[in-house]
């Protein structure tokens, strides 16, 4: 955050914004002693995160769900649709009860198109017809369930990998992955994975993002029968948006503590099985959290 909040290129961008960035950074988290990063120069609100997980994982692309556990962070895209297209204007608030009480209104408002989840879970397939047509196989491709097939019965492969850039789908979005690529590699029983993250906002989504990964990380290497190894995080366009002036200063004024420990309550019958409750973060003790605006 220090060397691009000094030395970053002033850029302007899609949100009217501003920020400054630098372009190529990488991160490295030992996990092998089971801690887990979630920043400590500010409190970082880890169940939120785990939530979002957990909603990508399920393959859902509406923030129905999200909502409903008082996840409030897809919120903003939607609603700046709902009000620049519906002919209504509604805040945050009754936007979100909308979207809770009335399925319907679900639908219609709170689809934010084919991303991450359905990516993940559902990535479209075509299989050719006899007539020489292609027809697309609705359920898809399951990137997740083959990862896992794939680091049990092949854990020497440079293929571990699944994807949630899918340039056809791409238009479809409601924001296309900025978290798109994740990359597994076993050696000595420990599972390490690389994050290609092509746009990162350090002052709000890192902290969910690193964060996400490394439980996603510790989650396949659970049901793996592996022990958690190295995560690194690439970086493309890592920006400080203008009006995070604040939360830049406050956190690097700071210093940073120990990371907190990860533990598992259980080991769910599948990847899919977890739960909020499944995750035990302890030795948890950050800094007062800093409240930022989200660019949309
Ligand atoms: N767009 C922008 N501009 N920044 C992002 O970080 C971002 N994401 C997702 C998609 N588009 C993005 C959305 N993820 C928060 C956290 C993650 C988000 C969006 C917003 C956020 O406001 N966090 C606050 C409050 C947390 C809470 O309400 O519980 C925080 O203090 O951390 C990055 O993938």
């Amino acid at each position: 955050m220090r060397r691009v909040w000094t030395s970053g290129a002033e850029r302007d961008d899609r949100t009217g914004t501003g920020t400054r960035a630098l372009f190529g950074e990488t991160m490295r988290f030992d996990l092998s002693d089971g801690s887990i990063p979630i920043l400590t120069t500010k409190r970082v609100f880890w169940k939120p995160a785990a939530r979002e997980l957990l909603w990508f994982l399920s393959g859902d692309r509406n923030i129905r769900r999200l909502v409903e556990q008082g996840v409030h962070i897809w919120t903003d895209w939607p609603l700046a649709k709902f009000n620049a297209t519906s002919g209504e204007t509604l805040d945050r608030d009754a936007f979100e009860a909308r979207i809770v009480d009335d399925a319907d209104f679900a639908a219609r408002w709170g689809d934010l198109g084919p991303v991450y989840g359905a990516q993940w879970r559902h990535w479209p397939r075509y299989t050719a017809t006899n007539d020489g047509l292609y027809q697309r196989d609705p359920s898809g491709i399951d990137q997740i369930a083959e990862l896992v097939h794939g680091l049990r019965h092949n854990p020497s492969s440079r293929r571990h990998i699944f994807t949630g850039w899918n340039v056809a789908e791409l238009i479809d979005m409601a924001l296309p992955p900025c978290h798109m690529t994740y990359q597994y590699f076993i050696s000595d029983n420990r599972l390490s994975s690389i994050l290609y993250q092509r746009s990162c906002d350090l002052g709000l989504g890192f902290a969910f993002n690193i964060f996400e990964a490394s439980l996603l990380l510790r989650m396949l290497a659970q049901q793996c029968d592996l022990l958690p190894g190295e995560i690194i995080w690439m970086g493309a366009d890592c920006h400080l948006y203008r009006n995070h002036a604040h939360l830049v200063e406050t956190q690097l004024a700071r210093t940073p503590r120990p990371f907190p420990r990860l533990d598992f309550a259980r080991r769910p019958a599948d990847i899919f099985g977890y739960a909020i409750e499944d995750f035990l973060v302890t030795g948890y003790d950050p800094h007062p959290a800093i409240a930022a605006p989200v660019a949309v």
